[in-house]
């Protein structure tokens, strides 16, 4: 039994993330690296850290190992603690006969007891997928002075991505007037961000009815929210303006590694108010060999670069050999380029090998080609190419 707390957070990263294809085929999408030093889930483990959230239920599911490793006992977010910290929630130690998390809903639901043992009042929901810095503390004071039964957190996105999102009409005092989760044909392009915070006795009642529904799929933002709605109760909007960006796919995915490396990025990873915590290895300190030049890049530590490197991130342990062009793309750890090859627009999961005089991708080419994890990339490759959207 926990001590009461006014508000715990409950991380959802249990999705399968089958639109990130091969770079989760073994792993998580929440441990998937972001940014030359992270991985996905910091961010959001970072903003429960800097918001005051001491208490958080991390939900797996789908290839958990890597996730469960990297996350440990939560030292480097400083939740390594006895009162609350992390708790990471696999589906069936509830008790015999437990299932796999049907939908977001049903993993809330099987973790009511967890949630219930803290005594809270408010409890918020947050996905595993997700790059940006919010301070939960500012949403909640929203969420308490409007007196609603939900907040959620809205964005604008372009119109053209709206249909990838739950989408609101909201009213001039911020009520959620109608919800659509992912409409063909959008009408509005106020995006929920799936940043949730809830009045406890309300969610458990609608949990509870929730789980209860046969025609239910038992997920948030198609069950759980639309009957909210129907029913009539205060849902709120909480519109937040800095920079979010959900990374499910592999254009999100490669166009959020891109945007760290503009000038100004609009989102700051030097901010020293708002660190994101992550796990680095301990390696020897990057090297670039003469003739060689990087550009408008983050390359991170044991990186040995011998050719060209421009707008690119390169993760740690990535070499790459003499001659080699890297142009616009995201370099998972250890992967090794050989010499004279050239890779444009592309995303090469973790210890990849791109053998000598091997070309991914085209300069001309929109498309993001994926290479997968650990894959051996000769003069026939099998790439995967992903069609922007
Ligand atoms: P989606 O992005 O489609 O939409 P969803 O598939 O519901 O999100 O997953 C949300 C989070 O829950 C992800 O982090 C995922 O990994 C995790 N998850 C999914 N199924 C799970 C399960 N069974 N057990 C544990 N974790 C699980 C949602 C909302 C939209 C909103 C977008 C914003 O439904 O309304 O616009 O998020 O990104
Ligand atoms: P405009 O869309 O014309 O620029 P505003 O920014 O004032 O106008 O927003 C109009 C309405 O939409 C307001 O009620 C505001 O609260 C709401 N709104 C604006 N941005 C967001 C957001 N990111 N999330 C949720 N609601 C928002």
């Amino acid at each position: 039994m926990g001590r009461k707390k006014e508000m715990i957070a409950m991380l959802l990263a249990g999705g399968e993330g089958k639109r990130l294809g091969v770079l989760t085929k073994d792993l998580a999408k929440p441990a998937v690296y972001f940014g030359g030093k992270y991985r996905i889930i910091d961010f959001t483990l970072s903003n429960c850290t800097h918001s005051g959230i001491d208490t958080v239920g991390v939900l797996t599911q789908y290839q958990p190992l890597e996730l469960n490793r990297y996350l440990g006992i939560g030292s480097p977010w400083g939740l390594d603690r006895r009162d609350g910290g992390m708790s990471i929630l696999p589906p069936f130690v509830k008790q015999k006969g437990g299932v796999w998390y049907k939908g977001t809903a049903n993993a809330i639901y099987q973790n009511m007891a967890f949630i219930e043992s803290y005594d809270p009042n408010y409890v918020l929901v947050i996905s595993g997928d997700h790059i940006y810095k919010m301070d939960y503390d500012l949403m909640l004071q929203h969420h308490k002075k409007s007196g609603a039964d939900i907040t959620i957190a809205g964005i604008e996105v372009p119109w053209k991505e709206a249909s990838r999102f739950g989408v609101m009409h909201v009213d001039d005092e911020d009520r959620i007037t109608a919800f659509e989760e992912k409409p063909k044909n959008p009408t509005s392009n106020i995006a929920s961000m799936g940043v949730y915070i809830f009045t406890w006795s309300v969610l458990k009642k609608y949990l509870i009815q929730d789980e209860a529904s046969r025609n239910s799929s038992h997920d948030f933002g198609k069950d759980v929210i639309p009957s909210m709605m129907r029913d009539g109760l205060h849902l709120s909007t909480y519109a937040f303006r800095g920079y979010w960006k959900d990374v499910g796919t592999i254009e999100s995915l490669w166009e959020a590694n891109m945007d760290l490396l503009d000038d100004k990025p609009s989102l700051d990873l030097a901010d020293k108010d708002w660190r994101i915590f992550s796990v680095s290895p301990n390696r020897p300190a990057q090297y670039v060999a003469c003739g060689a030049s990087v550009s408008s890049s983050m390359v991170t530590e044991g990186c040995i670069v011998e050719g060209d490197v421009e707008r690119s991130v390169l993760f740690f342990g990535v070499t790459t050999g003499k001659n080699s062009i890297v142009s616009e793309s995201v370099i998972m750890p250890n992967v090794k380029i050989g010499e004279g090859a050239r890779v444009y627009r592309a995303i090469i999961g973790e210890g990849a090998v791109i053998e000598d005089g091997v070309c991914i991708g085209s300069p001309d080419d929109d498309a993001i080609t994926v290479v997968a994890v650990g894959e051996f990339v000769s003069n026939e490759p099998m790439l995967l190419e992903v069609e922007p959207s």
